[in-house]
């Protein structure tokens, strides 16, 4: 036995050196080691052998097996490397590229990249981005945040109001700016807070710059020792943020409900220097003016404070300012939209501008 042994293992590694592919060498591993090969049959032999040639008979016949599966396992190792890097470098299909051709996915609106842009400065800024509900209270959208009872923006003309939709300050509405969510905030959270409320908002208007349905970024900070100077640092660094590094803000005084002092924010343009282009003429974007409009601020009255005292808000120690803004208005200053309408016409050959 010890001679066949040693036979079949001449033959196997003659064959095992002139091998010349990983799938000859499986060919191989099957014909000398596989279950019905010689080799692996001598093995089992062993047992049926007189006591004393079994010792040297199982040993040799032991070695040569496991010197044949090192000799294919190393020569394998070796093709299988060489077979990958030849087939990488045959296959040389760069699976990053865009398909061709391309497959469009789509992209956000306008009005969500906008107000995803917006929220991303104040997030920088450390504030969080809440949302509220669409149906408020007449308490939290007009009494809380100091709406004078006989304020015009509570009149049916402007306002919907929900039919059957309860009484008094519990009378159900469409809210016409996201600012009840911060009474709502206020109520749960006490201060040190910062926090802008993006979301659609319901005021009965319809004509070329207005539509019975628009989108708000409102927001809110509340601390001690807050001032005016804050707000101003503040929404000098969101018009830096979305209108460019040049830009330089005017505050003109203004009347809020729910600010005290109240002020209307301006912007440098961004189209011309000082009203005029560069040819001379008189701007088109700011009407020569040197400044858009593009939003309203304060300092949080104190009767707003008054309004969630129990929860934390001491009108004596708590100052804050708010701002809002409406997201269409900053959108058309910034791409140059032409009418409101746009954004909710759904044609995609504006939409694609913006993708
Ligand atoms: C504006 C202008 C000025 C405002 C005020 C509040 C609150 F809840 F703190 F009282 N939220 N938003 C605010 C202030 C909104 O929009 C033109």
């Amino acid at each position: 036995m010890i001679e066949r042994v040693t036979e079949i293992q001449k033959q196997a590694e003659a064959e095992i050196a002139a091998a010349s592919s990983s799938a000859a060498l499986e060919e191989l591993r099957v014909q000398y080691l596989g279950r019905k090969a010689e080799l692996p049959q001598l093995l089992r032999d062993v047992a049926q052998l007189p006591p004393e040639q079994r010792g040297e008979a199982g040993r040799t016949a032991n070695q040569a097996r496991q010197t044949l599966e090192v000799m294919i396992e190393t020569a394998a190792a070796r093709f299988e490397a060489d077979e990958l890097s030849a087939a990488l470098a045959d296959d040389n299909v760069d699976i990053t590229l865009p398909g061709s051709p391309a497959e469009s996915c789509g992209h956000h609106h306008l009005l969500t990249a906008t107000r995803r842009e917006i929220e991303d400065v104040f997030c920088g800024l450390g504030y969080s981005v809440v949302e509220g509900p669409e149906v408020e209270t007449v308490h939290y959208n007009f009494d809380a945040l100091n709406h004078d009872p006989a304020h015009p923006a509570r009149a049916r003309s402007d306002t919907f109001y929900i039919e059957g939709g309860g009484e008094g300050s519990e009378q159900t509405l469409l809210r016409t700016h996201t600012s009840p969510m911060q009474i709502r905030i206020m109520e749960q959270t006490p201060p040190p807070i910062a926090l802008i409320v993006p979301g659609r908002v319901f005021r009965r208007d319809s004509d070329a710059t207005h539509t019975p349905q628009f989108h708000q970024i409102e927001g809110l900070l509340v601390d001690e020792g807050v001032t005016l100077a804050d707000l101003k640092g503040t929404l000098l660094a969101f018009a830096r943020a979305i209108f460019g590094a040049d830009r330089e803000l005017r505050l003109r005084p203004h009347f809020f409900p729910f600010t005290e002092p109240s002020v209307e924010v301006d912007v440098s343009c961004f189209m011309c220097e000082k009203g005029a282009t560069s040819g001379g003429e008189r701007c088109s974007l700011c009407k020569g003016t040197g400044w858009l409009e593009v939003l309203g601020s304060g300092m949080v009255d104190p009767n707003v404070f008054a309004a969630v005292s129990e929860h934390g808000y001491d009108p004596d120690t708590h100052q804050g300012f708010a701002f809002g803004l409406g997201i269409e208005r900053i959108a058309m200053l910034k791409h140059g939209v032409p009418d409101l309408r746009f954004f909710y016409e759904n044609d995609l050959r504006f939409l694609r501008q913006f993708g």
